[in-house]
């Protein structure tokens, strides 16, 4: 199948002062567009392979405003390509929201209106992200709550008070209710507006337009998009599915040289059933597969019993990720496990307490995605969930409230509850490991 070459010049030098912007040099090599080819990607011309991280927060550190901390941001991203985590999966639209556990600010703050700030900390992002030679993958909504997400719109959009899970706990009429979003055309028009600023943008910092960096790797519909809930999802798969292919056409009609991926859980996301899973991305815009896998959530494992559920739980996950790489073969297409996580040992949040179980888990799930991808197989990657880096909570209660820092968990779960921080030599042991044995498979 056909794919770019592309390189970029060796010494571009971008120097861009004017509107108080950032004055840049950019003097490193950075590669091209990262390019489907069969089920491989590739990057100029060989094999792209990578390590990468949930780093959901990039865009709000990145910010002039309250919220940023550009300092931290560049440690943070010195940190993660110094242990081999070249690939940050982003935030990159939150929808403002009275919703009691998500973010703030957010991008959105109403239909139409944008957050400078976020959208200059997107920018500073993926400007020094670029100077890094790391790849973006961004996505531009949520089903979930913690961002404001597709409740939101169905709120804006109806006038109904914002669905709110944390305060009633009904997360069947939660889930059933964010999947409105899919059959709202004028919900569907606010969305687009959003997909076109962000993909559209002249990034302030370095001049570029968005479509036009090879930075970012894909464009992302959504984080964890579902057709509803498992129970009562059914009835509204066919509008999941149709979203899915025109949101994913008009992304490609607008970023031709970039991807476009769903942001998907798989089987889990798509009422537990693979071959809806299939078909709602046998669309020829989704350029790659994604997957997620969370043995707590899923009641895999139980991290307060650990030695009675360990191995059902890595049976049950060996299964999953298996299932979902042959799919992927079979349809021809890469696939990037693009959330895992694991609690740290007897459930705790502090750093410094240990995380045994965790590093055996990761140790298992890279083993597993480094065999197969060996062996030619579709997966060609991992973003862990989550880089938490020199993040700390703020709360007694470990909940975040504004002004504290991120810690990678979002603001609906305990920070700290699946973050990995720069303290935690031995996860980072595996993780360097792993990303050194994949980086190898760039050259057959
Ligand atoms: O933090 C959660 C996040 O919202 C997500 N999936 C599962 C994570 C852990 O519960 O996208």
């Amino acid at each position: 199948m056909f794919y770019r070459k592309l390189i970029l010049p060796v010494l571009a030098a971008l120097v861009l002062t004017a509107c108080g912007q950032t004055s840049i040099s950019e003097t490193s090599e950075q590669s091209g567009f990262v390019q489907v080819d069969g089920r491989h990607f590739v990057l100029d011309g060989e094999r792209y392979y990578f390590v990468g991280t949930n780093f959901w927060y990039g865009a709000y550190l990145g910010s002039p405003g309250p919220e940023g901390d550009r300092e931290r941001l560049l440690r943070e991203l010195d940190n993660l390509k110094a242990n081999g985590i070249t690939n940050l999966r982003v935030l990159a639209a939150s929808e403002s929201s009275e919703l009691m556990r998500a973010v703030q600010p957010a991008l959105v703050e109403e239909p139409g209106e944008y957050n400078d700030n976020l959208l200059k900390g997107l920018d500073f992002l993926l400007a020094e992200m670029a100077k890094r030679d790391m790849k973006a993958v961004l996505y531009m909504n949520n089903f979930w709550q913690w961002s404001g997400g597709m409740s939101q719109y169905v709120a804006w959009l109806t006038g109904e008070p914002v669905m709110d899970p944390d305060k009633t706990g009904e997360w069947n009429a939660f889930m059933q209710n964010s999947a409105r979003f899919y059959r709202m055309p004028e919900a569907q028009k606010w969305y687009r507006d959003v997909i076109k600023t962000i993909v559209t943008r002249t990034n302030s910092i370095n001049g570029r337009r968005y479509n036009e960096d090879p930075t970012v790797m894909s464009w992302q519909l959504a984080n964890e998009p579902r057709p509803g809930s498992d129970a009562d999802g059914r009835p509204y798969f066919e509008h999941f599915k149709n979203w899915i292919h025109e949101t994913a056409k008009y992304i490609d009609s607008l970023a031709p040289k970039q991807l476009v991926s769903t942001g998907n859980e798989g089987a889990m996301g798509a009422l537990r059933d693979i071959e809806l899973y299939r078909e709602a991305h046998e669309s020829p815009y989704v350029d790659y597969l994604t997957f997620h896998m969370w043995l707590k959530n899923w009641s895999w494992f139980d991290i307060h019993n650990p030695e009675a559920t360990y191995e059902s739980a890595m049976k049950e996950a060996y299964d999953y990720m298996n299932a979902h790489v042959d799919l992927a073969n079979e349809m021809g297409k890469p696939i990037v496990l693009s959330e895992f996580g694991v609690e740290r040992d007897q459930g705790r949040f502090e750093p410094g307490t240990s995380t045994q179980y965790r590093d055996d888990i990761y140790a298992a799930v890279f083993d597993l995605i480094h065999e197969r991808a060996a062996a030619g197989d579709a997966i060609a990657g991992t973003n862990f969930w989550t880089w938490g880096g020199s993040g700390r909570a703020g709360q007694s209660d470990f909940m975040w409230a504004e002004g504290d820092d991120y810690t990678g968990d979002p603001p609906q779960e305990a920070q700290g509850l699946n973050s990995v921080f720069d303290t935690d030599a031995s996860t980072l042991e595996v993780i360097r490991a792993h990303a050194e044995e994949m980086h190898a498979l760039d050259k057959p």
